[in-house]
Formats: C-alpha cells, sequence, structure tokens
C-alpha cells in the first residue's frame, strides 16, 4: 500500500447516542496522532476537515423514541456522498461520531463498489449488531440502527434518505457481539449476516473465523469496508466510549485482526467510531485507535511474507 493515499473524514455525529462527547471524536485522533502513524507507512495523507449534515425533513416516525432522524438522515446524505466520491480516490476512514455514521458511509461504499460492478463486503467489529429498525428500537438511540438501514430492511422509507444499493447481508460478517437485544437476536437468524460472538472467539481464537471470511470477500472480488467500534474492545484498554460493555477483544486480538486485514489486501474504507474523548482517561482510547488502525494499514514488528487467503 505504500504510495497509495488515504483520506481522513471527520464525522462528528452525536445525535445517534444518547450521550455527549463523541462530537469530539475527530478532534481527539488528529491531537493522537492519526495523520502522522498513516503517513510514517508511506502513505499520501489528506484531511477533508470534518463535515456537516445535509438537511434532511424526515416524516414524524410512529415510535415515540425515536431520536434525532432529521440530524441522523441529514449526516446519512452526507456521508454517503462523500463515501462514495472519496472511495473513489483513496482509502477513506471515517472519525466518529457515533455508529450512526455507518448508515451514510456503508451506504456510500456500497454504491461506489457497484459502479465498479463489484459487490461490497462489511466487517462489523462491534459489542452489538446495531440492526434494530426504527420500529424496533426501544433507546430510540439510532447507533443502533444503521445495520438494518445498510441491508436494506424494511421500514427506513421516509425517515432516512433512499439507500441507492442495499448491502447482501450474506456478505456482512460480525465479530465480537455480546450485547444483543431481543428484536436483534431474531433479526439476526433471519438475516443470513455471519456472527462470531466473543463465545465463539473464546472457543476457536479469532483468526480462522475472520480469515475464512476474507477468504470468501477475495473469491467474490468483492470491496470490503471495515467499522470499527471502540466497544468491540474490551473497557479496560479502551474506556473512552458511552457503552462499556466487559469482557471484550483484548489488545492482541484486536491487533491480529487488524494484522491480517492488512495482509489480506482488500480493506477499502474503514469507520472508526463511538470513541467519546470526555469519557477517555488521557487519550488512551484514541491513541489505542490509532494504532489499530496503522496495523491495519501495514504497520509491523517484524517482516512477515504477505499471508494469502
Ligand atoms: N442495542 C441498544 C444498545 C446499543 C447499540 N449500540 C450501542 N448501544 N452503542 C440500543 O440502544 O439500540
Ligand atoms: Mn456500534
Ligand atoms: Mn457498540
Amino acid at each position: 500500500m505504500r504510495g497509495s493515499r488515504c483520506v481522513l473524514v471527520g464525522a462528528p455525529v452525536q445525535a445517534g447516542t444518547g450521550r455527549r462527547g463523541c462530537d469530539m471524536g475527530p478532534g481527539a485522533y488528529r491531537a493522537a496522532g492519526l495523520a502522522e502513524a498513516i503517513g510514517d507507512l508511506g502513505f499520501t495523507v489528506a484531511d477533508a476537515g470534518d463535515l456537516a449534515p445535509s438537511p434532511w425533513r424526515p416524516a414524524p416516525h410512529p415510535n415515540p423514541a425515536v431520536r434525532h432522524l432529521a440530524e441522523v438522515g441529514g449526516w446519512t446524505a452526507t456521508l454517503a456522498e462523500a463515501a462514495d466520491r472519496l472511495g473513489a480516490e483513496g482509502l477513506p476512514i471515517f472519525l466518529g461520531g457515533d455508529h450512526s455514521l455507518s448508515a451514510g458511509t456503508i451506504a456510500g461504499m456500497s454504491r461506489r463498489a457497484a459502479a465498479e460492478g463489484r459487490a461490497l463486503f462489511v466487517l462489523w467489529l462491534d459489542s452489538h449488531p446495531d440492526l434494530h429498525t426504527l420500529d424496533t428500537t426501544t433507546s430510540g438511540n439510532l447507533h443502533g440502527v444503521p445495520m438494518a438501514y445498510v441491508t436494506g430492511r424494511p421500514g427506513f422509507e421516509g425517515y432516512l434518505p433512499p439507500l441507492a444499493v442495499p448491502v447482501d447481508a450474506r456478505n456482512v460478517c460480525m465479530i465480537g457481539l455480546r450485547s444483543v437485544d431481543p428484536a436483534e437476536r431474531v433479526a439476526l437468524k433471519a438475516s443470513g449476516v455471519t456472527v462470531h460472538d466473543m463465545r465463539a472467539i473464546d472457543e476457536e481464537g479469532i483468526a480462522r473465523p475472520l480469515g475464512a471470511f476474507l477468504d470468501r470477500v477475495a473469491a467474490a472480488h468483492g470491496v470490503l469496508h471495515v467499522s470499527l467500534d471502540v466497544d468491540f474492545l474490551d473497557p479496560g484498554i479502551a474506556p473512552g466510549v458511552g457503552t462499556t460493555v466487559p469482557g471484550g477483544a483484548t489488545f492482541r486480538e484486536a491487533h491480529l485482526v487488524m494484522e491480517l486485514l492488512h495482509d489480506s489486501g482488500l480493506v477499502r474504507s474503514l469507520d472508526l467510531v463511538e470513541l467519546n474523548p470526555f469519557l477517555d482517561e488521557r487519550g488512551r482510547t484514541a491513541l489505542l485507535m490509532v494504532d489499530l488502525a496503522a496495523s491495519l494499514l501495514g504497520r509491523r514488528v517484524l517482516d512477515r511474507p504477505t499471508r494469502s487467503f
């Protein structure tokens, strides 16, 4: 990837979460040295600055719990356009911001992939599946819905911007799940999404299930988007997040995932989401996320032959 281009895209979205502070995420990644870490790996790094939501006027939703639909819809429109455009020029890294932003980034990358005659695959690294619809969410926090939206589940028409190219749920792999609501459990079973929850990781390790998915992406000549939620990680190493869910990925598991992703050569775009610098301890979560991004982009301790999947 030496000589390739990376573009940082600030997405200070916090309308999808119940806690304030995620809007400081892009600034924290910059302060933690993300651009420099990527530049050191030989990339040309551009910073597109922080984006802003487009105007979006949804119909009022009958579920009274649903919050900030207009703002999340506005961000979805902005980020779908940005992902489609910037994804053509290099590897965009979306600096969140809460996970509702993935409704836009994945929608845009799916459109980009389709324009190239290819299918988008998504690796979802999260303790949550974020597979609620607007009808099933009980918290009303829209960081819980992006996966349902991008896979084309019904119920978003008129509330979020129209989705150009839905992602085939069979092209989605979720790793790290350990907090799943009842309605999401039902939806997951019916969806065709590949799931490796934390129990499966404990039993089998993380490299084999990931390798099997990467083999599938390569065989299909797919485009891979990675969505990394801070709460994929154990809160002991990544406390700067609104929802701390115990029993997350260790430092070593997370780095191994990133190294295997790098070796695959398949990653076209990356979301870094749910960092809440207001809840962080001396920037350690931001620094860890920067380290993980650098591992994904090729930083390594020793040179190893590229693994073929
Ligand atoms: N599933 C719950 C909790 C949640 C989802 N994503 C996060 N929390 N970060 C909900 O509110 O939909
Ligand atoms: Mn999430
Ligand atoms: Mn999560």
